[in-house]
């Protein structure tokens, strides 16, 4: 059951295209303009999707508000998604209450507080900074079916092609198509597959958005259908900013059309980003957006495949307004003795600069017939330029499916297109984190979607990579990236490790038939690919649980995340079999009682743990994404203690690449 109920004026962000009629009477939970809910002691809260922090988000305050921010530690309470979903959860132990789960989504573009037990251990408390939104309630047996009512509600997810299941390499630096041939030779001759090879900033004019840098990239068409004739998508990034330079055909347009977001005066408002000054497509206006997104012609008409959109949340590196104010204020301490005070307002005025609210205020966009001001709408931008791009696919290539997946999102955008997780580091806990963010995502409607593998910032420990991969090789995005300037970061880096890289690839592509079945009956089912093991499991351990998940209904992986571990403890909440994937070979491996149990898990090797009654198609040891059949596959089985009757597998397959009527048209 769905409960809709109306605060303030609310501005419509099309998260949800078919409403439920508001509902009757006063709204439980709300008082003094916040939504308040008390918790007992065991109960569990879930969602928040992209996010800090554990599965089980109690214990912190988390902000919506799309942001640019590349220190995901502990203390942040804002990533580049805004997923304004929860799932209050009772616990389940004896004695407790026995209060069904009740979802909370509230839908606003604005910025919003979940307080979760931060200023009070046992409440929460969410605000609403504008104090107008629209609030859902909804109520069922459990938390798979709050999930289920939740995914209906704000529609079907969006579908990659299938050769998206493949892995992909990618680096901020490539400088040029000897770069990237460089990267597709080496990883051949060291044996070692690639599917995809992505094309950061570099491969543009001056970061221009739809241009080539035709002195580095002087055969990009050449290089596009070269690649893919040896199976390797080239995959540009796309960014929000487009620079100011007059001729410029995007500025040009922008500029002649007013699509460009302007400033309290009607000006187009003028940012700094990538290429210095640029303008900001207004995404929210439906002309621009289309026309925007109509842009990516170019780069389809040159053989490309895909795209990753970023710095849309906006990230602003400064607005020029904003920093000749901070040059002239900074003449005042010249020749200054500065004490603590001033010392740190001198700091400031350059700390401050990038993503600075006050920017965030100083310009506006033409939605929905309205003028408004950005930060009030500001959770919308990233949604709405992903949008654009796949309104224009449906429109220049009908039917056929491209990869598309952004960096800053909210509900809504998972109808169009995955997410990558953002620059993380190659850090431990950020294998952790992401691995955790995964169920979250799911609730909220993200499938397509995974994390720098091997971490973007920060120098990489071959361990590491081994590791993340091992985890990514479960994500449907499998993409090593990393950051300009750090440890050089692909696979054949690291000779020794080839032949432990090699058998997760393979490994991957072996579970490509049943992870990209699990994820189309995901999108079919808005079930999720991803869940925690509280979702199947009541009992308390199983409840507290968070470096374990459940992969549809079948297995439960229990990857590594320990440096210098050569396996680790499992809680296994029943019986379950082991299959390894090991030296290129799947073997059969033991029965784990219910219970804690040491699991050996050497580095290059992963496994996963089939439930009672449960069986897991495996597919062929093969080499490319291309090469995947999914009609070649062996049932792996466990019937369970007792079990009479036969493992049943509903295997989904399809072309990969038109859109599958019944799943979504
Ligand atoms: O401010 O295009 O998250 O994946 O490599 C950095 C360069 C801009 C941020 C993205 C990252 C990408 C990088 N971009």
């Amino acid at each position: 059951m769905i409960k809709r109920y109306i605060f303030g004026n609310p501005i419509e962000t099309d998260a949800i295209l078919c409403k439920p009629a508001i509902a009757e009477g006063n709204t439980p939970f709300f008082k003094d303009g916040h939504i308040r809910i008390s918790l007992s002691d065991k109960d569990i809260v879930y969602g928040l999707g992209e996010n800090v922090r554990g599965i089980n988000k109690r214990g912190f305050r988390y902000v919506s508000f799309c942001s640019d921010d590349p220190q995901h530690n502990e203390e942040k309470s804002s990533l580049y998604g805004a997923h304004n979903f929860i799932i209050v959860s009772p616990a389940k132990t004896e004695g407790a209450s026995t209060n069904d789960p009740m979802g909370i989504f509230v839908d606003t573009p604005g910025k919003v507080t979940f307080d979760i037990g931060f200023s009070d251990l046992n409440q929460i408390d969410i605000q609403v900074e504008s104090g107008s939104f629209e609030l859902y309630l909804i109520y069922e047996a459990s938390e798979k079916e709050i999930v289920r009512s939740f995914r209906k509600l704000i529609g079907p997810s969006y579908i990659p092609p299938k050769w998206a299941f493949g892995y992909g390499q990618s680096r901020w630096g490539y400088a040029s198509s000897e770069d990237l041939r460089n990267v597709v030779r080496k990883y051949r001759k060291a044996g070692l597959p690639l599917d995809m090879i992505y094309a950061d900033i570099d491969y543009m004019d001056h970061y221009k958005d739809f241009t080539i840098n035709r002195e580095s990239y002087p055969d990009f068409e050449e290089l596009v259908s070269e690649l893919k004739n040896d199976h390797v998508r080239v995959i540009p990034i796309i960014d929000a900013g487009v620079k100011i330079e007059s001729g410029y055909e995007v500025y040009e347009e922008g500029v002649a059309n007013n699509y460009f977001c302007k400033d309290e005066n009607g000006e187009d408002f003028v940012v700094g980003v990538w290429p210095g000054n640029c303008h900001f497509p207004d995404m929210l206006n439906d002309k621009a957006r289309e026309w925007f997104g109509l842009k990516y012609k170019t780069l389809l008409d040159m053989g490309i495949e895909g795209f990753w959109n970023d710095m849309n949340e906006p990230a602003i590196f400064y607005s020029k307004k904003h920093l000749s104010e901070v040059f002239e204020d900074l003449e005042n301490y010249k020749g200054a003795n500065l004490d603590i005070q001033s010392f740190f307002e001198f700091k400031g005025l350059i700390f401050d600069i990038d993503n600075n609210m006050n920017d965030y205020r100083s310009f506006y966009h033409e939605y929905k017939g309205q003028r408004y001001r950005h930060d009030l709408v500001h959770n919308l931008y990233g949604f709405n330029m992903t949008r654009g791009a796949s309104e224009a696919f449906e429109k220049l290539v009908p039917g056929k499916r491209i990869l598309l997946f952004s960096r800053a999102s909210c509900i809504g955008m998972h109808r169009y297109g995955g997410i990558w997780t953002g620059d993380n580091a190659s850090f431990w806990s950020h294998l952790l984190m992401n691995f955790k963010m995964m169920p979250s995502l799911n609730m909220c409607g993200f499938l397509y979607c995974g994390a720098d593998m091997g971490g973007f910032g920060s120098n990489v420990t071959e361990d590491l990579l081994l590791r993340w991969t091992a985890v990514s090789l479960y994500t449907p995005l499998m993409r090593n990236h990393s950051a300009l300037g750090t440890r050089d970061q692909e696979m054949y880096r690291f000779p020794d490790s080839a032949a432990g890289f090699r058998n997760l690839i393979t490994a991957r592509y072996r579970l490509v038939p049943y992870l990209y079945s699990e994820f189309m009956k995901a999108v079919r089912d808005s079930s999720m690919m991803f869940s925690p093991l509280a979702f199947v499991y009541e009992d308390q351990i199983a409840a507290e649980i968070e470096d374990q998940l459940l992969i549809g209904d079948e297995i439960m992986i229990a990857p590594v995340f320990e440096q210098n571990a050569s396996g680790r403890v499992i809680y296994f909440p029943e019986e379950m079999k082991e299959i390894r994937f090991e030296d290129m070979k799947v073997i059969e491996g033991q029965l784990y009682e219910k219970g804690y149990h040491y699991v050996d898990i050497p580095l290059g090797v992963t496994n996963i743990f089939i439930r009672p009654g449960k069986c897991v198609p495996v597919g062929e040891c093969v080499f490319g994404i291309d090469e995947v059949d999914s009609a070649k596959i062996t049932m792996y089985k466990f019937p369970g203690n007792g079990e009479s009757k036969p493992a049943e597998y509903e295997l989904y397959d399809d072309d990969g690449i038109s859109l599958p009527a019944g799943v979504r048209s």
